[in-house]
């Protein structure tokens, strides 16, 4: 039998907090075709053809765009399944996470 004792005044009380999401960060870089990646953005973030065009054109313009925002493990294998579509087409198009603040 284990002794438990229970002071007057204390609350069982256990703290839940929400994990930290992260953030998938599209790089730009001067060769992927414009078109391929509004292709990856659809595909692998199930965006429509506007919201991908929006997304590809702020990353061309100011060097990265935040694309969405998940768990830790979804977050990078999103980011390595889009990377690795670029890869294997041979284009340097990078996705990268980073912890939301
Ligand atoms: N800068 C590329 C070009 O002019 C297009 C591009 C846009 C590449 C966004 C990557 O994240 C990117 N062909």
């Amino acid at each position: 039998m284990t002794d438990t004792t229970t002071r007057p005044g204390t609350k069982d009380e256990i703290k839940v907090e929400r994990p930290r999401l992260h953030k998938v960060i599209l790089l730009n870089d001067d060769y992927t075709p414009r078109e391929f990646v509004v292709t990856v953005l659809k595909a692998e973030f199930r965006m429509s053809e506007s919201q991908a065009l929006r997304v590809m054109m702020t990353a061309h313009r100011r060097g990265a765009c935040v694309v969405a925002v998940f768990t830790k493990d979804v977050a990078e294998a999103k980011a390595t399944k889009a990377t690795d579509a670029a890869r294997s087409k041979g284009y340097p198009l990078l996705f990268t996470t980073e912890p939301e603040e």
